[in-house]
């Protein structure tokens, strides 16, 4: 059967990523910059270094990326700056990051989307830390690890957005990461929503779209509410969007119950693609059209663990 999943994969050569490299490196060397306070300063000078060195086939892709309804892509090879330990609270210096977040928040620029925080999560700053944190131990979240991470939307129990709003008060809709280190190995899995409604009958469907479902905030949330009366399967232009979190999501209904342990039957069966992210890798994918998930894993030493950077992007 063949996957509705679509990836558009790229790779900079070796060449391109040090031109690139050198040109942010120079350009950063002297100023502070800092992630949140910065992001416009950072997003620029990364822009205006990608824009001259990257290959016009990437270039394109990125400009339309957006557009054309891959649900990910992926660019492999960009310039690694020398990286602190990885953060076991969630924070870093991010004035040390500089060079990486120029080349993340210039991507999101020639993808013509915009990086956003919402304020009750991550201390609301644009760049969480995706690395083992003890005080996260046993919770299904992006700073766990010994806890698999199972399929899901995030940030499920807000609105879908559409164009020209405050992304704040949505789902969001794209995730953005960049990998620091993944010596682990640990993949990042995606699949398409299709992949996974075609497996199922028209009377689950059919359930799936109603307004019978509670869905709540994941772990990482300090403040909001649970959506109530919500559908987990919406039909939009652009294809079927999903919210659902397996840990926050329960039908209301007996009918809904049962619909949704078929979709959990259905998730398991699906077919993924597994991405192991390596440094310098960056992977963005639409949150309103693919669940993601990443399984339990055993963390390396503490200062090595695996550690992404991921920026929600609408
Ligand atoms: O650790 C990963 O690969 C993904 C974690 C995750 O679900 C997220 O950052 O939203
Ligand atoms: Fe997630």
């Amino acid at each position: 059967m063949s996957r509705a999943l679509r990836v558009a994969r790229h790779h900079l050569d070796d060449r391109t990523r040090d031109l690139l490299d050198k040109e942010l490196t120079a350009a950063l060397c002297d100023i502070t910059l800092d992630s949140d306070a910065h992001e416009a300063i950072l997003a620029r000078i990364g822009a205006h270094a990608l824009q001259t060195h990257l290959p016009g086939e990437i270039l394109q892709a990125l400009t339309f990326y957006p557009a054309t309804g891959s649900h990910v892509l992926t660019i492999g090879n960009l310039p690694q700056q020398e990286f602190p330990a990885t953060p076991r609270n969630g924070f870093t210096d991010e004035t040390a990051m500089a060079v990486t977040n120029a080349l993340h928040f210039g991507l999101l620029q020639l993808l013509s989307l915009t990086p956003f925080a919402v304020d009750y999560e991550n201390n609301g700053r644009y760049i969480r830390n995706v690395a083992p944190n003890p005080a996260a131990a046993g919770t299904t979240s992006s700073w766990g690890a010994d806890s698999e991470f199972f399929w899901h939307t995030d940030n499920p129990h807000l609105p879908f957005g559409g164009k020209g709003v405050d992304p704040r008060r949505y789902v969001p809709r794209y995730l953005s990461f960049y990998a620091v280190r993944n010596d682990e190995q640990v993949p990042t899995e995606v699949l398409a929503i299709e992949d996974a409604v075609a497996a199922l009958d028209d009377a689950t469907v059919q359930a799936l779209q109603s307004a019978q479902f509670l869905v709540g905030p994941p772990a990482s949330n300090d403040e909001t509410a649970p959506l109530p009366d919500a559908a987990l399967l919406e039909q939009s232009y652009e294809g079927t969007r999903a919210r659902y979190d397996r840990g926050t999501v329960t039908g209301t209904t007996p009918a809904a119950a049962a619909a949704l342990d078929r979709w959990v039957q259905a998730l398991e069966q699906a077919r993924a693609e597994e991405f192991v992210l390596t440094p310098g890798d960056f992977l963005i994918f639409d949150n309103y059209r693919v669940l993601h998930r990443r399984r339990a894993f055993q963390p390396g030493p503490t200062e090595t663990a695996r550690w992404l950077r991921r920026c929600y992007a609408s």
